[in-house]
């Protein structure tokens, strides 16, 4: 948390961009819309990223000539169907660093994910007394699940503080961090104050207590290249319209063991075996938590928004938006008196960047900045007690993403610096 008293303009280097995002914006076809009457400077991508046109067309092209139930039909088309689905899960699994296919579980969404676990893991693992952890950044995604069952089950919910800088505060860690643990559930980036947490480091910890560990990866998925087997967690979960893809579809990676061990978590067609009216036998993951129809096109549509990814890099991606992270924190700065929240350096950060500016209300900022064309979020960010904690009722939020560049920063410092005037702070 830092209120900036330095207010020179000029001061700011211009960002070294690794990424080519007039050619970028142009695969974006949203991005050509008018927003009150200007372009659309789009700030918003921590809620939901924009889709690119071989997003949009995947969806079409699937109901077009590929749509069937997938897994049951034995005609062609459900064979086409079938092999499509498979396949993204095939291009997940590569992408989250070459993991077995059948780790791979598909959810409505990293907050299904995280439930999942919850509800099936935490019901079968989780007694009274045991100690679940975890930090005081979490999205509710990642905070709501664990409350409930530790009420329900008389365990015991310890958290991992923060520092007035936005880092996790590790001084305490083995007070925290114990043999009592039984679950580690952390956010490896934080979708208000932006720091990325050591999860391989803290998830070493962790098993050596005994515990398990999930990561929330929501936000670091999109924006870095993510390999859930060097990070040496057990669980990982994520949304796939965070990062190019369509909404209604999420990911929950889990261990092989891990997985095998755990009871289903809906119950209905595809996720058994054999059914009678006296007794059922599960069927073999990943199928067994996959009950019902799954969103079948967005899955599908999905592997397109991983290629786009992949032929842009994600470590490119990384170098971008540290870039220009550190050119929007540069600027902000310039503000007199606006106070940005979460680590400086942009290197141990993500690219969004949560503000507030004297009394005006974030609300009002975002409004204000709508006039002008400009998306960002205002609110508590489904991080309640994060909010608290901050001392804040609610903050702006800027997030930034691959179509981003300079031009839509200086944007937004222009809108700012004119709401000032409005507002006559
Ligand atoms: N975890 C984190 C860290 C998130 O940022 C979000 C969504 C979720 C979990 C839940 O993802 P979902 O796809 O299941 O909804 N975060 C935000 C946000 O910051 N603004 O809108 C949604």
């Amino acid at each position: 948390m830092q209120t900036n008293t330095n207010n020179r303009p000029g001061t700011v280097q211009t960002a070294r961009l690794r990424l080519d995002t007039n050619r970028i914006k142009g695969d974006f076809p949203i991005l050509e819309e008018k927003i009150n009457g200007h372009r659309l400077v789009y700030l918003d991508s921590a809620a939901t990223s924009q889709k690119p046109t071989v997003v949009i067309n995947a969806i079409l092209d699937f109901y077009r000539h590929k749509n069937a139930n997938i897994h049951r039909g034995i005609h062609s088309l459900a064979e086409k169907a079938t092999a499509a689905y498979e396949h993204t899960r095939q291009r997940v699994a590569h992408f989250i660093g070459d993991v077995d296919p059948e780790e791979v579980i598909f959810t409505r969404g990293a907050t299904e994910g995280i439930n999942l676990l919850a509800f099936s893991w935490g019901e079968a693992n989780i007694e009274e007394g045991d100690e679940i952890v975890i930090t005081e950044m979490e999205h509710h995604a990642n905070l709501v699940p664990w409350v409930i069952l530790a009420q329900k089950k008389k365990a015991i919910l310890k958290r991992i503080p923060i520092t007035l800088c936005g880092h996790l505060d590790l001084s305490n860690i083995d007070e925290i961090i114990t043999p009592k643990t039984k679950l580690l559930a952390l956010t490896h980036m934080s979708n208000v104050l932006g720091t990325v947490n050591p999860v391989a480091e803290l998830t070493e910890l962790a098993h050596r207590q005994g515990a398990i560990v999930l990561a929330d990866g929501a936000q670091a998925v999109p924006h870095m290249a993510v390999d859930v087997k060097a990070l040496g967690v057990d669980f990982y979960a994520f949304s796939s319209h965070k990062m190019l893809g369509p909404t209604g579809v999420g990911v929950l990676y889990g261990k092989r063991a891990l997985l095998e061990a755990m009871p289903p978590f809906n119950m209905g067609g595809e996720m058994i075996r054999e059914v009678h009216f006296d007794r059922i036998t599960w069927n073999e993951i990943p199928h067994k938590f996959e009950a019902g129809t799954p969103d079948i096109a967005n899955v599908v549509a999905f592997e397109a928004a991983l290629t786009y990814l992949e032929e842009l890099g994600m470590d490119k991606i990384r170098e971008h938006e540290i870039a220009l992270t550190k050119y929007a924190i540069g600027r902000l700065s310039e503000i007199d008196g606006l106070e940005i929240q979460g680590p400086q350096e942009a290197e141990l950060r993500g690219g969004a960047i949560s503000f507030t500016d004297h009394d005006i209300h974030p609300h009002d900022i975002s409004t204000f900045l709508d006039t002008k064309g400009i998306a960002i979020r205002a609110g508590h960010h489904c991080a309640q007690p994060l909010m608290r904690i901050l001392g804040k009722i609610a903050t702006a939020r800027a997030s930034l993403y691959i179509y981003n560049d300079e031009a839509d920063i200086d944007a937004l410092i222009d809108a700012l610096i004119d709401m000032r005037r409005y507002f006559g702070v």
